[in-house]
């Protein structure tokens, strides 16, 4: 993109990659069927085994964390990446080698940020279904590693973190002050069924109906009373919960007031308030003015946030249109820059 001078970097903060060994794990998968998500099978049978462009280019993409990735970046005018483990990253295993890959994989993107500190920062990634391992895992990559928060893919093989086994999870987070992203996933296997004949399952709509779930079993569960201090992060400008604000807080009260059911207490404040206040949002996917500015709108300009969401979405003229925005200066190097330092302490 051509780029006149700018008082400010932009930082995209959700952008993947995968390591060669992840990558090999699930091909083989998809090729012996061992593994029980027919969306993933739908999403990585796509790009894992098809020998279209469009899936060979992103499986080279994703594995680069050098030369070309940082040439895409300046042809796009993106100065700085967040890396995170792309979807469904170590998920799909069983506990043991999840956690083996997510500590394998941790290491190496953090060799990656120490070689270009001044391009890349990065997430942890960990394994949900291995709670008090990963508890561990966050102290060692934050502290030890310098990565600035958590990555994970939504569900864990139809496993959601309202469940009280993940406390561990959200306890390290909220004590070493570091971000939760949680980003999407396909739909669970519970409810894939009725989305993949129309390909509905990816990045299209899926994403969001299974991942804007996802975050709201998390507030409805209460686990911001719990950990107040926690920090969520989603993409796609909140994979459509923003939008749902009003509507959300009317309809919880009445199943409150109603006792409708054994799974919905009290909170102590309204769904929306925890989503203004325990969550951040960036435009992955959504370089699209009306909704960048209404999000800005109902959540608050110091919680949204850029991202591309490379290399699925990349399109360098993209980063020229969320350029245009229709805010001061000011909003915009927050938008672009320092609501990313702030929240990841970049
Ligand atoms: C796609 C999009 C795939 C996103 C992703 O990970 C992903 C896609 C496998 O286009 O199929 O992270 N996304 O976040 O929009
Ligand atoms: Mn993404």
């Amino acid at each position: 993109m051509s780029d006149t001078p700018r008082p400010y970097r932009r930082i995209a903060t959700e952008e993947a990659w995968a390591p060669a060994e992840m990558l090999q794990r699930w091909v083989k998968m998809l090729e012996d069927g061992s593994h029980n998500d027919p969306g993933f099978g739908s999403l990585w049978g796509f790009f894992g085994r098809s020998p279209t462009p469009r899936a060979r280019d992103l499986v080279a993409r994703l594995q680069d964390l050098g030369d070309r990735r940082l040439a895409d970046m300046d042809a796009a005018g993106v100065d700085m990446a967040l890396l995170s483990l792309t979807c469904p990253g170590v998920q799909l295993f069983d506990p043991d080698t999840a956690m083996q890959l997510a500590i394998s994989s941790n290491d190496e993107v953090a060799a990656a940020v120490r070689r270009h500190p001044t391009r890349f920062a990065a997430l942890a990634a960990v394994a949900p279904h291995a709670p008090e391992a990963s508890a561990r895992e966050i102290e060692r990559a934050v502290n030890t590693l310098g990565l600035k928060g958590v990555i994970v893919n939504s569900h864990t093989q139809g496993f959601y973190m309202d469940d009280p086994k993940c406390w561990a999870i959200f306890e390290a987070c909220e004590a070493l002050d570091v971000p939760l992203y949680l980003h999407p996933n396909t739909p669970s296997p519970q409810m894939a069924a009725p989305f993949i004949p129309r390909c509905l399952d990816a990045a299209i709509y899926g994403f969001a109906v299974e991942t804007g779930l996802h975050a709201l079993r998390l507030v409805v569960a209460g686990v911001f009373d719990r950990f107040p201090k926690l920090k969520l992060v989603l993409g796609h400008l909140g994979e459509g919960l923003p939008y749902w604000l009003y509507r959300i807080d009317f309809m919880h009260a009445g199943i409150v007031a109603n006792n409708r059911s054994p799974g919905v207490k009290p909170l102590a404040r309204k769904p929306s308030d925890y989503l203004r206040e325990n969550v951040w949002y960036t435009c992955s996917g959504m370089p699209w003015e009306p909704a960048i500015t209404f999000c800005q709108h109902v959540i608050g300009q110091d919680r949204v946030m850029y991202a591309m969401d490379y290399p699925y979405q990349y399109v360098p003229d993209e980063v020229g249109m969320v350029e245009r925005l229709f805010v001061s200066p000011q909003v915009k190097r927050m938008f672009f820059e320092t609501n990313a330092r702030a929240l990841f302490k970049i």
